[in-house]
Formats: structure tokens, C-alpha cells, sequence
């Protein structure tokens, strides 16, 4: 009997039902009329005097046992069927929501949109698909010139009037088209161009363009308003210097340089010890862009500039290779702002 009653408490402790079906057949089993429990308590009587004790002890406690075994599992079953009463709390604290953090790019995007906000640019979108005429003819772009090469461009070959935009000036060609004077504005936006990925440049790249036309915008509106966005974004003591350039879009053309943000101009390898680094292109728009968008180009004139995100972006955090912003890497993302 004793022998019967271990083996039994062995097989109740190692029952683990999957649904509350298994559990009443659990009880039928052991507890119900005719089951093995009470089938012991029959026996019962046939237990001498002196073990009786004993025996009916062991008895009882199986008996509770494998009730109280019944009991606590219907009751994990209950809690799984019903919400808990944690759920039902209103008053507890909401979980934690891990927050992401902003793209590099999109930090320094915004520091820009915001710092020409300040003087009156507003910002204007335009799409990335476009036709050749808006991302180059209207520009003064000459017939052989090498961006209109296929192997610079994504274009299609089914209809090569078509291609992916290679800077956002086509976005200042429709504004202009547009016919409503001034513009005042700035055009953020992707870019693409037929280049193979390297440290330095990608098929995709992110630009910041300009461009103020109205009556008597000279150089000097372009150097000064230039100059103040270097010293918003690079701080107070930044100077800045413009070489001449060309670009077919621009009579007369500059690239501005600023002194090197990392050494204050004293030398170091990431001005190449000359103390200046280039951050955007820029000039007073040429006559025939103005024409070809149908401003009057003696009544008008204005100027345009053009900055590519990356650049700017590895000059201010000291990023040395371009693809890490492509790569989605978190543990080089999350050294950026930790939440918008
Ligand atoms: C650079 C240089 C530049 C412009 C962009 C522009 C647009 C129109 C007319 C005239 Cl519609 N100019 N844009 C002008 C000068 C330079 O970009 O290095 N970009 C990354």
C-alpha cells in the first residue's frame, strides 16, 4: 500500500496538462467515485490494525495532494484566459518605448533648413524622376557636357529624356518656371549619380540648394548670406574664403571654403595643412538659366549656391567614410542625438 501511494504522488507531481480538458481528466482519474484514490480508500479496509495509522495518513495526503495540485493548475490556466490585473491597472506606469535617434544626415539637414529659415528661405520639394530639360538644358548644361553622360546619369533606355536628378537645381527651374518673384528658398533632397561606392562618394547623396532672384541681388547678398550660414553652423570664430570656379549654371561661379573647423586654420590632415576645407559651390545664376525659365534677365537677377549633406555632415562629426551612412550600423548610428 505504502508502495502503491509513492508511486502514485510520482506521477501526480510530474503531470503537466496542456489545457484544462486534460486537467478534468486528470481529476476523473484520481478523485472521481470510481477512480484510482478512491479505489485506495476501498482497500483501506483491508489494512492490519497496526499500520492503519500510518497508512490513513499517507492516504489523506495524497487525497489532498493531488486536489491541491487540480487546484493551482486550473488556476495558471485561468490567468493565461483572462488579462491580469497589472493589464487592467490603469494607473501603472506605461511600458518603456526604446526611442530611436535621428540619422546623422537628417541632423545636420535640419541644423541647415533651420539656420536659413532665420534670414527668410523657405523650403521647397521636387521630385527625383525627372526630364532632361529641368536637370539640364534650362541649366545652360551644353551639349557635350560630361554629366549628361549616360555613364554618369541613370537614365532609361526605352526613353533617355528620362533620368534620376543628378543635383536638386532642377527643383529651382520649375520655382522659377513657376513665374512668381522673389524666391527665396532652399531645396534638400536626394540626389543620384552613376558612381562606383567608395570612402568618398556614393550613387546616392543628399543635397542642399539655393536661390534668392529678385531685383539687385548681388555678390555681395551671396557672400554675406553664405557667410553667416558658415558661422551658425560652425560657430562664431569661422572665416570664410571664395575661390573662383565654374559651373555651367553660374556667371561668375565660387566654391567657398571655411577655415578648418578641426585646427581653427593652424594646419592638420583634415585640411591637408592648407587650414581651409570646401563646403559648397555657388554663384550668381547665369543669364540664359534666368531666360530659359522666362525672368526678364536684365529686370533680374539672383543667386544660387549648392551643398551636398554628406560632406558637410563628415566635416562637423569627423565622420572619415561615407558609407557608414548607408550601412544602418546602430552602433555608429547611436553616438548621433538620442531622440528627435
Ligand atoms: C555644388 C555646387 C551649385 C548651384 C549649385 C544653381 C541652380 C540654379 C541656377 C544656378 Cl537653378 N545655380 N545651383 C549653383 C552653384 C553651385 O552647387 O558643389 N553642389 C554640391
Amino acid at each position: 500500500m505504502k508502495e502503491k501511494i509513492h508511486q502514485i504522488l510520482k506521477d501526480v507531481s510530474g503531470f503537466s496538462p496542456e489545457n484544462k480538458e486534460e486537467i478534468e481528466q486528470f481529476r476523473i482519474k484520481y478523485l472521481s467515485k470510481k477512480g484510482i484514490v478512491s479505489g485506495l480508500f476501498s482497500e483501506f479496509k483491508d489494512v492490519p490494525k497496526e499500520l492503519r495509522k500510518e497508512i490513513g495518513q499517507h492516504l489523506n495526503d495524497l487525497k489532498n495532494n493531488v486536489q491541491e495540485k487540480i487546484n493551482s493548475l486550473n488556476q495558471s490556466f485561468e490567468k493565461i484566459d483572462e488579462p491580469s490585473s497589472s493589464e487592467n491597472d490603469l494607473s501603472l506606469p506605461a511600458d518603456f518605448i526604446q526611442l530611436g535617434s535621428r540619422h546623422p544626415l537628417s541632423i545636420i539637414r535640419k541644423r541647415i533648413i533651420d539656420i536659413f529659415s532665420k534670414i527668410g528661405f523657405t523650403v521647397s520639394e521636387g521630385p527625383e524622376i525627372e526630364d532632361d530639360w529641368h536637370n539640364f538644358t534650362a541649366l545652360n548644361f551644353p551639349e557635350e557636357h560630361p554629366a549628361r553622360d549616360m555613364q554618369d546619369t541613370f537614365f532609361i533606355e526605352k526613353n533617355p529624356d528620362i533620368s534620376l536628378r543628378t543635383h536638386t537645381s532642377s527643383v529651382q527651374v520649375r520655382a522659377m518656371e513657376s513665374g512668381k518673384i522673389p524666391i527665396r528658398e532652399i531645396y534638400p533632397g536626394r540626389v543620384f549619380r552613376n558612381e562606383a561606392i567608395s570612402a568618398r562618394a556614393h550613387c546616392i547623396f543628399h543635397q542642399v540648394e539655393g536661390l534668392y532672384v529678385d531685383n539687385n541681388v548681388s555678390f555681395a547678398d551671396l557672400k554675406q548670406t553664405l557667410f553667416y550660414f558658415a558661422k551658425e553652423l560652425f560657430g562664431e570664430k569661422t572665416k570664410t574664403r571664395f575661390r573662383p570656379s565654374y559651373f555651367p549654371f553660374t556667371e561668375p561661379s565660387a566654391e567657398m571654403d571655411i577655415s578648418c573647423n578641426i585646427c581653427g586654420g593652424k594646419g592638420c590632415n583634415i585640411c591637408k595643412y592648407t587650414g581651409w576645407v570646401e563646403i559648397l559651390g555657388c554663384g550668381m545664376v547665369d543669364p540664359n538659366v534666368l531666360d530659359n525659365c522666362n525672368i526678364d534677365s536684365k529686370e533680374y537677377t539672383g543667386f544660387a549656391f549648392g551643398m551636398g549633406i554628406e560632406r558637410i555632415t563628415m566635416l562637423k562629426y569627423q565622420i572619415k567614410d561615407l558609407r557608414l551612412f548607408f550601412e544602418n550600423d546602430l552602433k555608429f548610428l547611436r553616438q548621433f542625438e538620442s531622440a528627435i
